[in-house]
């Protein structure tokens, strides 16, 4: 539309393009400031761990990257609307045009950097917080830097081993630096690299820890390996994200983020309190994934001491006919 021909348009054809880009700049500019500064704080799943704060950070560098495209295309719509409308009793015919380099190696060259700008902010980002928070499987790939060690202590730079275990309908999190001790609550440490070890009992499950950004499919006879480090104290919401069946809608447990001195005093509580009940002795030895046909403790003895600790529904209560 650059090109004037005398017969058809006045010589005092305004630079569109000029006038298009501007606007363009200002709208684009606009967005992408209330994208960050306004919409990024208040984005899901909030800020409470790193991976968590890793998928607000993805979710707000998608949106600034996206909504200049979109604004250019509306834009470009808008003003061909209005302003290249054809005026009444104006039946002539448009000018044929045979390619216009300019415009061919614009779109060529700007599509090229969207995608590959996609494409490494994608990986790194998926390598960068070691998996995304998602499960990597039993040997992960993408690690989260931190010692592994038999015990835990607060200000240490050693890992937290926790094993998510799920059932039907049901979470239970167990503790193998504090004695294999189980909790119905996920309790976590601020400031403290997490391995979190998943896995089920019966059929499949998804361990999805929403406010940590962490979701991993717990599989019957799977270590699925998923990390995390909290970075603010709070209340975590653990849900099953996976069909599993007819209450799974119920399947939800609690969790805290709590100072590392307040984790590790709890931990040590609940440990005592388990082996002084004889919950410690009755469970399962720990391993990475169990199996509930070859597990003697799993559906005999456990079920006479439920409610000891407060885990309720300990595996397979006695008659029950869920089968493995
Ligand atoms: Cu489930």
């Amino acid at each position: 539309m650059t090109t004037t021909t005398p017969a058809t348009q006045s010589p005092a054809e305004p630079s569109h393009g000029r006038r298009l880009f501007g606007i363009w700049l200002i709208l684009a500019l606009a967005a992408d400031l209330i994208i960050w500064f306004v919409w990024k704080p208040h984005l899901p799943p909030g800020d409470l761990s790193d991976s968590a704060r890793h998928q607000q950070l993805d979710i707000a560098v998608l949106a600034v990257s996206a909504a200049p495209v979109i604004i250019f295309v509306l834009l470009y719509f808008t003003y061909a609307i209005v302003v290249w409308r054809a005026r009444p009793g104006d039946d002539s015919d448009g000018e044929p045009i045979y390619g216009n380099t300019k415009v061919q190696a614009s779109w060529i060259i700007g599509t090229t950097i969207i995608v590959l700008w996609l494409f490494v902010f994608g990986t790194v980002e998926l390598v960068g917080p070691a998996g995304a928070g998602a499960g990597e499987g039993p040997s992960p790939v993408w690690k989260l830097a931190g010692a592994t060690s038999a015990t835990w202590t607060p200000g240490g730079k050693t890992m937290l081993e926790v094993q998510v275990i799920g059932q039907q309908w049901t979470w239970t999190f167990r503790y193998p630096q504090f004695g294999g001790m189980e909790s119905t609550e996920l309790m976590l440490p601020v400031n403290t690299p997490v391995t979190f070890h998943v896995t089920s009992l019966d059929v499949i499950h998804s361990f999805w820890a929403y406010q940590l950004g962490v979701k991993a499919d717990a599989n019957p006879q799977v270590d699925n390996v998923a990390y995390t480090t909290a970075r603010a104290l709070g209340g975590v919401t653990v849900r099953c994200s996976e069909l599993c069946g007819i209450w799974h809608g119920a399947m939800f447990n609690y969790g805290h983020v709590v100072t590392q001195a307040a984790f590790q005093s709890w931990a040590n509580g609940v440990q005592s309190k388990e082996k002084t009940d004889g919950v410690l002795a009755a469970l399962p030895p720990f391993a990475l994934a169990y199996d509930p046909t070859v597990v003697p403790q799993l559906g005999a003895a456990l079920p006479k001491i439920d409610g000891i600790t407060g885990a309720a529904g300990y595996y397979y209560p006695p008659g029950d006919p869920v089968t493995p």
